[in-house]
């Protein structure tokens, strides 16, 4: 598909480390994945432990989560993965990567209303192996409409093709971040209407301002990467905290060559 007259969604992303995939799901589609989304916030669908606090460097308020994060909803409910979501996503990484683009892992990111927490910055390919074949996209998608106020995402556009940044456990060291601001260069909040949904890179810089509005920001966010680097990573043993829910800087190109 082209963007405007110029470049293709493939080469805006490949250009930018980001690109807004438009429309995934209908009105009545966001509120079929509201109503399940709701079902894991309120343990009904149980999540054990992959379920945690993206915001836990923040000292808590109350008993939810500053930034509810629930890794592999899928696996946790495998119906999920014959709703519409998968499939179009998948799609859209397969125009965004190639062809041989397989699903990775999926997971539900929950700022609560007032919550206030902002998501550290970072790259994704922190957290993961450092693979040969780095081709990686997440598909962030808005269940609820996402401004700067409650959360939309923000890039540093251009960031995926710099080295990666140096990255370091927040203060409660049960999350990784790395240095970065709003103040940089190519930075872009990414505003969204419910439904619709932004592709990021493995290593595009990203974070997301803390809730201050009184209404919930809910995202679904979907990855993918090459069919032979899942293979890769799995035999590796590593599959993005299916079995053991543990987020620390694991490639070695973020850590940090003083310590
Ligand atoms: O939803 C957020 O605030 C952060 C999302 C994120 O870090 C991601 O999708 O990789």
């Amino acid at each position: 598909m082209t963007i405007g007259t110029e470049l293709t969604r493939a080469q805006v992303f490949a250009q930018d480390g980001f690109v807004v995939t438009g429309s995934l799901l209908s009105t009545a589609e966001v509120e079929t994945y509201r109503e399940l989304y709701d079902r894991f916030l309120s343990g009904e669908i149980e999540s054990g432990d992959k379920r945690s606090d993206l915001g836990s460097h923040v000292p808590r308020q109350g008993v939810e989560e500053n930034i509810t994060q629930i890794m592999w909803p899928t696996a946790l409910y495998p119906p999920l993965l014959d709703m519409p979501l998968h499939s179009r996503a998948l799609a859209m990484a397969k125009e965004l990567i190639g062809g041989d683009a397989v699903f990775d892992f999926d997971m539900m990111i929950h700022k609560p209303a007032r919550s206030g927490v902002p998501t550290p910055w970072h790259q994704d390919a922190a957290y993961w192996l450092d693979l040969p074949d780095k081709r990686a996209v997440s598909i962030w998608v808005a269940l609820d409409e996402a401004v700067i106020d409650n959360g939309c995402m923000w890039y540093i556009q251009g960031s995926h093709e710099q080295p990666l940044r140096p990255h370091y456990p927040t203060s409660d060291g049960k999350n990784i971040q790395c240095s970065c601001s709003e103040d940089e260069p190519g930075a872009t909040a990414v505003p969204l209407q419910a439904g619709e949904g932004v592709a990021h890179a493995g290593s595009t810089l990203h974070y997301s301002r803390g809730n201050t509005t009184g209404g919930v920001r809910r995202a679904y966010v979907l990855n993918f990467r090459s069919t032979d680097m899942l293979r890769l990573e799995r035999e590796l043993g590593y599959d993005v905290g299916l079995t053991n829910n543990i987020r620390t800087v694991r490639n070695a190109g973020a850590v940090d060559s003083d310590n």
